[in-house]
């Protein structure tokens, strides 16, 4: 059995996967992709041994340890990888933001699914239009003004979201920025009221493992049908 990182998700976009393959770029450590592209990755994880059950990818595993649910993995491979803030109330914060971004995430998937939560968004488009409308009306500014205030608490918000390192909070962070300015493009660009945010995110996508990451392959395009 492979010794190797091992990530488990959906194919063909980035998801909620993104949040744990970022952290494998920026920490620059091996990982492969696995997926088979249609089957519940519950079932393949599975039906390869007596791995620890799983509800839902995105899936980490290295040899017979696998771990779901992307805040846990990635606060995981943060302890791993050295990408935690450091001290103990920034490490707090910092999971505290990272949940945030999990939940303004949900919160926004949620808008786009308004008849049925896990049916396909193009099933139910008509019917979710105004739970979306009320979404970029009202959560969009409250949840982007929160993320601003937290960056800017940090020493002005020209670093990172908590203490002086990039942390796994900043790459989650990061993905919903990238998700929120490739569903809302308008909505994103006329948010004047997010400047440290907006600069923040180009910041961490000049980072060389994450440019990087972002020019390879491995990085794929936004499926544009929901927030995750
Ligand atoms: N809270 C979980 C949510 C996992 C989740 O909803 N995964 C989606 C893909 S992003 C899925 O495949 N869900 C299948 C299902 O809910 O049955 C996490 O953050 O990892």
């Amino acid at each position: 059995m492979s010794e190797e990182w091992c990530l488990y998700y959906w194919a063909g976009f980035p998801g909620r996967g993104e949040f744990l393959r970022l952290i494998f770029e920026e920490a620059g450590v091996k990982y492969t992709e696995v997926n088979d592209g249609t089957r519940l990755v519950s079932e393949i994880i599975q039906g390869q041994s007596d791995f620890f059950p799983h509800f839902a990818p995105p899936v980490i595993k290295k040899g017979n340890f696998t771990l779901s649910q992307a805040h846990v993995a990635s606060r995981y491979l943060a302890e791993k990888f050295d990408m935690l803030p450091g001290n103990e109330v920034d490490n707090a914060h910092a999971e505290q933001i990272n949940l945030d971004c999990h939940d303004y995430i949900a919160e926004g998937r949620l808008a786009f699914h308004g008849i049925h939560n896990v049916g396909p968004y193009k099933s139910q488009k008509e019917e979710t239009q105004p739970y979306i409308d009320r979404f970029i009306e009202s959560r969009f500014p409250r949840w982007l003004k929160y993320f601003e205030r937290a960056l800017v608490a940090n020493g002005g918000g020209k670093g990172f979201i908590i203490g002086s390192k990039c942390c796994y909070a900043d790459l989650t962070l990061f993905h919903c920025l990238r998700a929120t300015e490739s569903q809302f493009p308008e909505a994103w660009a006329k948010a004047d009221y997010i400047p440290a945010l907006k600069a923040y995110k180009e910041r961490i996508a000049s980072r060389p493992n994450i440019a990087a990451f972002l020019k390879s392959g491995r990085s794929l395009p936004f499926a544009g049908d929901s927030m995750m």
